[in-house]
């Protein structure tokens, strides 16, 4: 399997990315691909008896020996002795994870071993084709025709294998082995409060390209400039000298350049009047990248963001950001979310909240949720799941976290709803544990030094005064924000001591409070002193965010979360049944009362004008 490198000679200097084993396709969904979701048919194999052939003979994924049930083997005859059977096997839907489609597999981890058959007519003979999946969680060994395509790892983020020399006319067979087990030196690691849904969980499609085409570009505004455009364009498979163009239409502007001899080119536009996108303002302009054989189009918006002081700054201006956590489920279903309809749904109900801002949690989220953020006007803050404890010495680990950093940036570079990256939450003080932080955040301003960077961190309180929160991780002073998660009044005393916090925070930096919340079952009514009533969360938020008003440089929050979500953690019965009831919407569908006090502080909050207008000091 070919490998891609992919080199952006970016404003700050070189930084280039090799990817591990396969690609993104940039602007995928721009190509017309043919979709290959649908009905697939499963063999649920938690002894991965399917890793050795029906002779046992062991399968060896370093020679790349393919065997088993990869080969999608039939009885050639009634003596034959083959012991698996696609054909006669039941099927899953494509995309979806497997827990929430068969009650057999609601709680299972292992191995699925999905195939699907499929046709292929080339519009053009000399083009190439790629298999690309969405997401797989969190293992997936691809094969075709019983040829080893390559091996991703990675629930979250996309991948694609060329297939070119592969294919046949008809009667592909296209097998996958889905592993979703948790390890410890995983990405993330064993323990995590969410559901670890298994299974091929986004698109899957068939994309043809040219023989050289477009893998991936960027565009954007040239730092400190709002009327300047410039372009990194990377072609895959051509030779040095190769012409570029790069155009506005709307705005008859062009510009073009040759490639070096890694297929880079580098193109730079003035672009006077350029509407800036903003959540009141979310222009998108047409944008077309031509390579002669290759043509991609896009709809790209610009702006700058920056932090001054204690200020986070949308095009020069302060702004607040008022956010919502959200998890990439959707409650109505209980499952993992991947569908454009879905994005509408949680979109939706936080722009009902007046949110301008969402913090995708805890891991890169489908690429409909950024795109359609771009058109709504919301600002994204999206994550790598580096969560709670990760095992921090190991070179492997970090080694697949900057993967699923690379991926996710080289995915989403062009929305500019994305305004953070984030590279990890909670993660408890250590020397090992901010020396691998630090190098996420390198390799995510090396890759895109145009947006914020960021983690949720923990704070911790005064030995001597429980009320005295102290925010001084050593990690803080890597990051863009001083974001931190607290639950005053929820795992830490009751919602009076709310009322009496005082903090200390030893960076002077835009603070934001990347969670606080507590638990409410969605129609349990009860006095504000009652565990788990809406009365008790509401009265959470009630008093948390006017004490989050009184921090100095308070500039957001996203408290914890919109919906409540499946976690295996939550084990309560009757109250919380594997659900995280922290939503302000349950998993009917309906709004809590927390919901509507949220809303209130988000409509009466004015708009920052000047440097902390907004913001009373202590
Ligand atoms: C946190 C975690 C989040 C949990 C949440 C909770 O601090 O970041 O993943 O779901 O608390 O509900 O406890």
């Amino acid at each position: 399997m070919k490998k891609f490198l992919l080199i952006f000679l970016g404003g700050l200097g070189l930084a280039a990315f090799e990817t591990h084993g396969a690609t993104v396709i940039a602007d995928v969904f721009a190509r017309q691909p043919t979709s290959l979701n649908g009905k697939w048919h499963v063999i649920v194999d938690p002894y991965d008896t399917g890793f050795f052939d029906y002779r046992h003979q062991p399968y060896d994924a370093a020679a790349n020996i393919t065997g088993g049930f990869s080969l999608d083997a039939h009885a050639k005859d009634k003596t034959d002795f083959v012991e698996y059977n696609f054909d006669t096997s039941p099927t899953l839907n494509v995309p979806g994870d497997w827990n929430s489609q068969d009650p057999k597999l609601f709680y299972y981890e292992g191995s699925v071993w999905y195939r699907r058959k499929f046709d292929v007519t080339k519009a053009v003979s000399t083009d190439r084709l790629f298999i690309y999946f969405g997401a797989v969680n969190y293992e997936a060994d691809v094969y075709l025709n019983g040829q080893k395509l390559g091996k991703h790892i990675g629930g979250f983020t996309p991948f694609a294998f060329e297939v070119t020399k592969l294919v046949k006319a008809k009667n592909n067979s296209l097998v996958v082995r889905v592993n979703n087990n948790r390890h410890a030196d995983a990405v993330p690691t064993i323990n995590t409060d969410w559901w670890n849904y298994g299974g091929i969980t986004r698109d899957v499609l068939l994309v043809e390209t040219p023989a050289t085409f477009i893998s991936n570009f960027r565009v954007r505004l040239k730092p400190g400039t709002t009327n300047q455009i410039v372009a990194n364009v990377q072609l895959d498979g051509g030779k040095a000298g190769q012409a570029v163009e790069i155009s506005l239409p709307q705005f008859g502007l062009t510009a073009d350049a040759q490639t070096d001899k890694n297929g880079f080119a580098k193109l730079e536009l003035t672009a006077p009047n350029l509407p800036l996108w903003s959540p009141e303002n979310p222009v998108l302009e047409d944008v077309v990248v031509d390579s002669g054989e290759d043509e991609l189009k896009d709809r790209i918006g610009f702006r700058t963001i920056a932090t001054q002081g204690t200020n986070i700054l949308l095009n020069g201006k302060p702004v607040f950001l008022r956010g919502i956590s959200i998890h990439e489920e959707n409650p109505l279903r209980g499952a993992r979310a991947w569908s454009e309809d879905d994005a509408k749904q949680l979109l939706g109900w936080a722009k009902e909240l007046n949110c301008n801002f969402v913090r995708l949690a805890h891991y890169p989220h489908n690429e409909h949720m950024a795109r359609l953020a771009d058109e709504m006007g919301i600002m994204v803050w999206e994550e790598i799941p580096v969560y709670w404890t990760i095992d921090w010495t190991n070179t492997d680990t970090l080694a697949n976290a900057k993967a699923q950093l690379n991926d996710l940036i080289a995915r989403d570079q062009n929305r500019a709803s994305v305004v953070v990256w984030s590279v990890a939450n909670e993660t408890p003080i250590s020397d090992a544990r901010t020396k691998f932080l630090k190098t996420l955040v390198d390799e995510a301003r090396s890759l895109d030094g145009s947006r914020l960077v960021s983690a949720a961190m923990e704070v911790h309180a005064d030995p001597k005064d429980s009320t005295h929160k102290i925010v001084g991780d050593p990690f803080g002073e890597f990051t863009d924000l001083l974001s931190f998660n607290e639950y005053v009044g929820w795992y830490d005393g009751t919602p009076e001591k709310i009322d009496k916090l005082h903090w200390t925070l030893k960076y002077a930096k835009p603070v934001f409070i990347s969670e606080f919340g507590a638990d409410a079952q969605q129609g349990f009514h009860a006095d504000a002193h009652t565990r788990f009533s809406e009365e008790y969360q509401a009265d959470v938020y009630r008093r948390t965010l006017p004490m989050l008003e009184k921090i100095p440089g308070f500039s957001g929050c996203t408290p914890w979360i919109l919906c409540d979500f499946r976690s295996p953690r939550r084990l309560l019965p009757v109250v919380q049944d594997g659900w995280n009831i922290k939503g302000l919407i349950g998993h009917d569908g309906k709004k809590k009362a927390a919901f509507a006090v949220l809303k209130n502080f988000y409509d009466k909050l004015e708009e920052p004008t000047t440097p902390a207008a907004n913001k009373p000091q202590n």
